[in-house]
């Protein structure tokens, strides 16, 4: 069948490789020329790798004599971890063919279901076969994947006998943020045993990017990102499609991201929808005219720094409003799965809600929770604490400004807000349905300017014939628009004469047999004003693990075959603590140099779990940076608001060979190229 030759093909693909992978010997060369900024936490707990530089990989007609011989046998030990992304599977099948071509009696172990397989000794050997049976495609079905960590000095022991009885020279490890942390803190465990840890940087969220201290790029992406915002927006491009040809609905697109908005930006750069919210922007906006007034009176404002949810809700009505005035009344939203992280207010609300529970209890024989068991009483309690800061002008955490913004919320989202926490004392994000906290209060507000005849749809007593003039819409999809709005099956026939005196308009109606001669005619005016009041219809949907699993595309597929060939490299030349990367990746793919990453130097402190602790830092959407000031100038463009065709873009379905018009992520090419 079809699908059976186009699988067999995609399995047959072979990925290029880097110039340097030709060669017939490889070493590793210190690239002296990049430096970090080293935390002293991270050299007290990562004293054997924190000197590590950057390497670059080069090649060679003879071994190197310096290291140990690149074509020893080895036994090397694969695992994945956290959420799958596309081309998993060519980092194994990179490590394999390049472990193989260097010695046949070479062993490559993949741990099940992630780091609890090392943790369970649960592992298999990777053989030709199974490697073959998964080249190029999505997912990680191969071995697995699982979210543990390990992060205790148990498991850590644990995980490293396991890794003795194997006999491992090296493991590697194929994770985000957190995961490549755990590399390195592996690595150093591990030092004295002599066996290697590599890491490989992974995540479709694209949160992984590392610069030396000189802001020079190392690592512009994690793999997966490219392919899973490629099939976002192909599913997204298709809901435009769907919108401006039905013209009826608004899809609403959560995208993936759970904290960074890269996917999301991906995606509006893509396919030019008509509203798409940037996490970052929103937490960066500052209301001058609130902060100043607040200065004048002595007070601080927090609400002032970073927009509210009303305000985010605002802006989407606005965009809403005004396409509906066009005669618009259908588009695409796009918002990244992390917003409500970015939104300050969330922020203050958890923390002020934390104290007022945590002092309730500690000030009560009983508990918050059972003393104030339905939401009802909890919103009671909160409301009377505001009362009394009122009335008594004291101060304390919940006061009536606080009240107010809480009530706008939703109730759903405010039982959420004073649930019990996690036991680490965390409120779940990941949990909240974000775009159905924003789109209700768009809804909400949409009514009230509906009523206020702010929010109609753009028709009028002779908006028709004026359109025409100006050589606007075509009159079918307008009144296709209309249709929906009225109900009736004149509802075209009622605009298209709208243009004419109601005299005129009752004749007319009458003579086509549209309305009964013997009956009442309504009032064409109020009917024409009714269909004007537009009816908001929304469809919702996820986008999603879906990406996760999708086969990768071109750029995916060569990105990850030579990290994996990368990673033997690294491994083959005694490497350890150092994470494979693929340097000037949006650039063309002669220019792609392999390099070793130093995760040590990486890492600083940041507060988990309510304790600091070294971590990889997470890189978010800079708004300063090329890609998202073109999103932001664009914006008004893709919004769409003329009568006249919308601006969405049709960017193709994945392909894993041959030049694609994407064949790499706009918000990479835009970031690093425009910068030059
Ligand atoms: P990783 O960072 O592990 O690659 O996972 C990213 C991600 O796909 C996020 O986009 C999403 O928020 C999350 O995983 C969902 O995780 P889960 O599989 O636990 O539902």
């Amino acid at each position: 069948s079809s699908a059976s030759s186009a699988l067999s093909e995609r399995l047959g693909f072979i990925p290029p490789v880097c110039e340097v992978f030709k060669s017939p010997f490889i070493r590793l060369e210190t690239e002296n020329r990049y430096g970090f900024q080293i935390h002293p936490s991270a050299r007290e707990s990562l004293p054997d790798i924190i000197d590590n530089p950057v390497e670059g990989i080069v090649g060679a007609d003879q071994p190197d004599p310096a290291a140990k011989p690149s074509d020893r046998r080895l036994n090397i030990g694969i695992v994945f971890s956290g959420g799958p992304a596309p081309g998993g599977h060519n980092v194994i099948a990179g490590v394999f063919d390049a472990m193989f071509a260097a010695n046949e009696n070479s062993r490559l172990f993949g741990f099940l279901l992630g780091p609890d397989g090392i943790l369970e000794n649960n592992y298999m050997e990777i053989t030709r076969e199974k490697v073959d049976a998964y080249r190029n495609l999505g997912g990680f079905t191969m071995i697995g994947t699982g979210r543990s960590k390990i992060d205790t000095p148990d498991k850590m022991a644990l995980a490293r006998q396991h890794c003795l009885d194997l006999n491992l020279d090296a493991l590697v490890i194929v994770g985000g943020d957190d995961s490549n942390t755990n590399a390195a803190f592996m690595a150093q465990e591990f030092f004295n045993d002599g066996i290697q840890v590599i890491g490989v940087p992974k995540t479709i969220d694209g949160d992984i990017q590392v610069r030396d201290k000189n802001s020079e790029l190392l690592c512009a992406m994690s793999f997966g990102f490219h392919t899973a915002a490629r099939a976002f927006a192909h599913n997204v491009s298709g809901l435009c499609a769907d919108c401006s040809s039905d013209v009826k609905y608004w899809h609403i697109c959560k995208v993936m991201g759970r904290v960074a908005s890269h996917l999301a930006l991906e995606v509006g750069l893509q396919v030019h929808p008509n509203i798409t919210l940037i996490g970052e922007e929103v937490a960066d906006f500052i209301d001058e005219e609130r902060i100043e007034k607040a200065r004048e009176q002595g007070t601080v404002d927090y609400t002032a720094y970073g927009m509210t949810l009303r305000h985010v809700s605002r802006l989407i009505c606005d965009g809403i409003v005004k396409r509906a005035a066009a005669g618009k009344n259908y588009g695409v939203i796009v918002m990244p799965e992390g917003l409500l992280e970015f939104i300050n207010e969330i922020q203050v609300f958890i923390i002020k809600l934390n104290t007022i529970i945590a002092d309730y209890n500690q000030t009560h024989d009983t508990d918050f929770h059972s003393d104030f068991p339905t939401l009802d009483d909890k919103l009671d309690h909160l409301r009377r604490m505001a009362r009394m800061a009122r009335e008594n002008h004291i101060f304390t955490v919940w006061n009536t400004r606080d009240d107010d913004l809480f009530n706008v919320l939703p109730p759903f989202f405010q039982e959420g807000l004073l649930t019990e926490r996690d036991s680490h004392g965390n409120f779940q994000f990941s949990q909240v349905e974000t775009d159905k906290v924003i789109m209700g209060l768009v809804k909400d507000y949409l009514k009230t300017l509906a009523e206020q005849g702010v929010y109609k749809i753009g028709i009028e007593r002779g908006w028709y014939a004026r359109t025409m003039e100006k050589g606007g819409l075509d009159p079918k999809t307008y009144g296709r628009a209309l249709f929906q709005n009225f109900d009736t099956d004149d509802a075209f026939l009622l605009v298209k004469k709208s243009a004419v005196s109601v005299k005129t308009l009752k004749q007319t109606l009458a003579r086509e047999g549209v309305l009964d001669e013997s009956k009442d005619i309504p009032k064409p005016i109020d009917k024409i004003y009714k269909a004007s009041m537009p009816k908001f219809k929304t469809q919702n949907h996820f986008y999603g693990y879906d990406g996760r699993g999708n086969d990768p595309t071109w750029f995916d597929c060569t990105y990850t075959y030579n990290l994996g060939r990368t990673v033997f490299a690294l491994i083959a030349c005694g490497a350890t603590g150092q994470m494979a990367a693929i340097k000037n990746l949006e650039k063309d793919f002669s220019d792609w140099t392999p390099l070793g990453i130093p995760i040590a130097p990486l890492m600083h402190l940041e507060e988990r779990k309510g304790k600091l602790a070294l971590v990889l830092e997470k890189s978010l959407v800079d708004i300063e940076a090329p890609a998202f000031r073109v999103f932001s100038a664009m914006r008004e463009k893709w919004l769409a608001a003329e009568p006249g065709p919308d601006c969405y873009r049709r960017p193709g379905p994945i392909r894993y060979s041959g030049e694609s018009e994407d064949s790499r992520p706009i918000t990479l090419v835009l970031n690093e190229l425009g910068r030059q």
